[in-house]
């Protein structure tokens, strides 16, 4: 059993202080020398062995002190390379041969070539698939690089730190080395060479010290790649005004590569990114394209203060640099573009992704205490609920004492491994508050569900809310504690105006928060001259579920008149959800299905709403997915039954809105020259779900192609094309877009993903014939993750009624793809095979033939450890 427990972290028995590496690249064999500054830990085992990772290594060479080593000093087992006798007093140096291939390296991880470019992934544990070493967080050290390759081929070298020496050698080689005085983990290191464009630009920061900016795309990529550098620029100096944060080398590189297992990654000074996230132009981007890059970009370069200056002790701790830089990019584009809309994009999120992790057999504390493997834990969990835990520490101290500790955290730790506890201490230090009931949001895995129910006693002017929590079980969590959760909460007068209490008993009431800390907890408020509409979790402040069985004339004063835009949208997204819920009940007993007016006159209301800023007005809009209504219903789900309710009430918002939908259509917007700002996506934004309703009205294809053919940016484009493909699937109009956007965009994959998405996503059973089609596409490569994300993984975790068809066709399709995708890439087929973790919820037919597919993967005793973590904990 190769679990790995926190409570059995260790320091390593000797402290590395320095390493000099030597790659010499060669696609089919690499070689590198690893020469390392050692000396043993004092107070520790003097006899212990040096215990260094490997991982696919081919060892060409060991030596101590320059004295080669004899095998009796040495053995290799299960990875491991173990050095005996080792000094005990005196610093000592180790050099390590290894021989590596980079082409051959398909998993992404560690060195490996790709349409000519090496590029390094090494977190979490890739560096071991490099050389020999201490691969753990909590080892750093000052890294020297030197890298000597085919000039012609690659005449970019590129590491961490600093370039001091480039030259020429001979058979038309040259070398680069690199020096980064910050010690850092081994996770952080990067290298990259290969043939690429650039553009460069200058930051100066705020001591007045002159930085470059050099971004590498693909040769003739380089027009795409100004919004990358113009957020990165933007992120640097928000990080200075909001965090007092400067960055701290002289250079800060970030590299695009075409095959990346996730989003991007902050190593020190070089950060590669998925192209995905760097490339943008109005014609190939939309406006979700242009906002993911601002917040990735910035997400990475947060990461120098909070994960590189100061990193995890431990695995275990990775919400510690995840959720806390998660946070902090929410941050920042809540100020770069509206802050209600962000947030509200940011609920919707972490409700369709976190809250099914948390409820699923995947759920897992913020701060694990155990794991098989690692690169599992990139979660929605670790990250989203781990910002949101960060956010609720900012709503109970407030912004300036948030501020406080966070200073304290850089000033106490910089140079640091820590823990989570190291974090918390300094919010307590700083402020005096005591967070040790709090801290149980780290451990305890779970969403919570709070239950409401409110008393008005009219004689006497006084409310009376009583909150019960609990949390539910979790894979290892029986029981559970209350916690600590900050709930802010308006009271809504008849006339849509904020009313104020005179006074609160029942616990504690800071601003509009109240502070629920027991199991039950009844809060009485006195002088509120007439019944107020209570809204709950204002702003989301808490990642909880809230069962509260409010009038629905309340709903809709909330949806109408809340002063919090996101109480507003919550308010109508439950309107919605109640309305689609009892329509997909109807359509399973085959009663007429029914649509509450108060749906659709709120929607119609928002539609012709002037005040309302087009993006918030898009949102709210916006029908709950598919999706959500199934979690809404929460078992025994029928995919198909949804699918038709959701038309059916879709229908009835776009009759009842006709007018006020046709007058957004026609926005002016869409002549204006592209600008990519917040402003001007939401009105594209709005006229784009306009056109939708539009079209589910009328029932003709025609505005929708016409809108295909007129479109000048990829916003409107796609919109278009998925209005077509989704809602009039075998239109002659739709063959004919999808054509034409086949061949317009024949050159671009990252293009060409948005295609195959459209059409994977295309609800009904015909959708799995339509993949397996599109698998065949000379644009589709099963080695490049964001082709397989983009059309498999859209389908399996996207497409409820295709994907899950009655007679199984897709899971065994989709088992057979998985058993195939491990043997390539494990990492990209473990976040694949997440895709099905909640099967459990849907209907007896289609659970059991899920089921038996699931055993079938499960079956296969040559697993990788990755896929095997989340096969075994999906069917435990
Ligand atoms: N810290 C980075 C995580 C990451 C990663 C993890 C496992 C395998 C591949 C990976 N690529 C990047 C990205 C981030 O969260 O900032
Ligand atoms: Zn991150």
């Amino acid at each position: 059993d190769r679990t790995v427990y926190l409570e059995d972290y260790r320091p390593t028995d000797f402290v590395l202080e320095t390493v000099e590496l030597i790659f010499e690249l060669g696609e089919n064999l690499t070689t590198v020398g690893s020469e390392m500054r050692f000396y043993r830990r004092g107070g520790a085992d003097q006899s212990a062995p040096l215990v260094l990772d490997g991982d696919s290594l081919a060892l060409s060479g060991l030596a101590l002190d320059g004295k080669p080593l004899l095998p009796e000093r040495y053995e290799q087992k299960h990875d491991k390379l173990i050095i005996h006798d080792l000094p005990t007093d005196e610093p000592f140096t180790l050099t390590v041969k290894t021989r590596i291939k980079p082409a051959e390296n398909t998993q992404l991880l560690g060195l490996y070539r790709t349409n000519g470019i090496y590029s390094t992934q090494c977190e979490a544990e890739g560096f071991r698939r490099i050389s020999y070493f201490y691969d753990r967080p909590d080892v750093l050290a000052v890294y020297t690089v030197t890298i000597i390759a085919d000039k012609a081929t690659s005449p970019l070298l590129l590491s961490n730190g600093n370039l001091v020496e480039q030259k020429e050698l001979e058979d038309g080689r040259h070398m680069a080395k690199w020096h980064d005085p910050f010690p850092k983990p081994a996770y952080l290191f990067a290298l990259v060479a290969g043939d690429l464009g650039m553009i460069e630009d200058k930051f100066t920061t705020m001591s007045r010290r002159d930085v470059t900016l050099r971004l590498f795309v693909e040769h003739g990529k380089e027009g795409r790649a100004g919004y990358a550098m113009n957020s990165l620029k933007r992120a640097m100096k928000w990080d200075e005004e909001r965090f007092g944060r400067e960055y701290d080398l002289d250079i800060f590189m970030i590299v695009a590569v075409s095959d990346f297992n996730m989003g991007a990654m902050e190593n020190k000074g070089l950060n590669i990114f998925n192209d995905r996230l760097i490339l943008a132009d109005p014609e190939t981007a939309t406006d979700d394209d242009y906002g993911r890059i601002e917040a990735v970009v910035a997400h990475e370069y947060f990461h120098n203060w909070t994960g590189n200056r100061i990193t995890c002790r431990d695995w275990f701790q990775l919400s510690l640099k995840e959720g806390l830089t998660v946070y902090r990019e929410h941050e920042f584009s809540a100020d770069q573009r509206s802050r209600s809309v962000i947030r509200v994009e940011e609920v919707k999120f972490l409700r369709a992704h976190q809250f099914p992790e948390d409820s699923g057999p995947l759920a897992h504390p913020v701060r694990p205490t155990q794991y098989l493997e690692i690169d599992n834990f990139y979660t929605t969990t670790v990250y989203e609920k781990g910002s949101e835990v960060s956010r609720m520490i900012a709503t109970i101290l407030g912004q300036d004492n948030f501020r406080k500790g966070l200073d304290l955290y850089f000033e106490r730790h910089d140079g640091g491994a820590v823990t989570i506890e190291d974090y918390l201490k300094c919010f307590e230090d700083a402020t005096g508050r005591d967070l040790s009931h709090f801290a149980l949001w780290y451990h305890q895995a779970g969403t919570p569900e709070i239950t409401a129910s409110s008393e008005y006693d009219e004689k006497v002017g006084r409310l009376s809310l009583t909150l019960s929590q609990s949390t539910p079980s979790t894979p290892g969590q029986k029981e559970k504690k209350p916690l600590h959760i900050p709930l802010r909460t308006g009271f809504i007068g008849p006339n849509g105006d904020d009313m104020e209490p005179s006074s609160v008993s029942g616990g504690e009431r800071r601003d509009d928060v109240l502070h629920l800390t027991k199991e039950h907890q009844t809060f009485v408020f006195e002088g509120l001259g007439a019944r107020p509409a209570v809204s709950l979790n204002r702003d989301f402040s808490a990642p909880v579920k809230i069962e509260y069985d409010l009038p629905k004339e309340d709903l809709v004063r909330i949806a109408q008149h809340e002063s919090d835009l996101v109480a507003r949208w919550d308010a109508v997204n439950t309107l919605a959800l109640n309305t689609l819920a009892a329509a997909t009940r109807a359509c399973q007993s085959g009663e007429t299905i029914p649509v509450d007016p108060a749906l659709t006159d709120t929607l119609t209301g928002f539609a012709e709403d002037d005040a309302l800023e087009p993006a918030f007005k898009a949102l709210a809009l916006t029908l709950p997915s598919e999706l959500d209504i199934g979690r809404r219903i929460g078992q025994d789900i029928d995919p198909d039954a949804i699918h038709l309710a959701r038309n059916t009430v879709r229908d009835a918002v776009a009759k009842a809105g006709h007018k006020a939908f046709s007058a957004l259509s026609v926005s002016p917007a869409e002549d204006a020259p592209f600008s990519a700002d917040a402003e001007s996506a939401g009105k594209r934004a709005l006229r784009n779900i306009a056109l939708s309703y539009l079209a589910a009205a009328n029932g003709d294809a025609t505005p929708a192609k016409e809108a295909y053919d007129r479109a000048t940016n990829m916003t409107d484009r796609i919109a278009a094309l998925r209005i077509l493909a989704h809602q009039f699937t075998g239109a002659a109009e739709t063959k004919a877009a999808l054509e034409d956007y086949r061949e317009r965009f024949a050159r671009e994959p990252l293009v060409l993903d948005k295609w195959f998405t459209t059409q994977a996503t295309i609800a009904g059973p015909d959708a799995l014939e339509r993949v397996q089609n599109l698998m065949s596409d000379t644009a589709f490569d099963i080695g490049n993750p964001n082709r397989v994300r983009a059309l498999v993984g859209a389908f399996a975790s996207s497409n409820p009624s295709g994907f899950n068809r009655p007679d199984g066709a897709a899971y065994s399709f989709f088992a057979n793809f998985i058993l195939t995708s491990d043997k390539r890439n494990p990492t990209l087929t473990a976040r694949l095979m997440t895709a099905m973790r909640s099967f459990s919820a849907l209907e007896k037919t289609r659970r059991e033939k899920a089921l038996i597919e699931l055993e079938r993967i499960a079956s296969h005793d040559d697993l990788s450890r990755n896929l095997r973590d989340i096969i075994d904990r999906m069917l435990k």
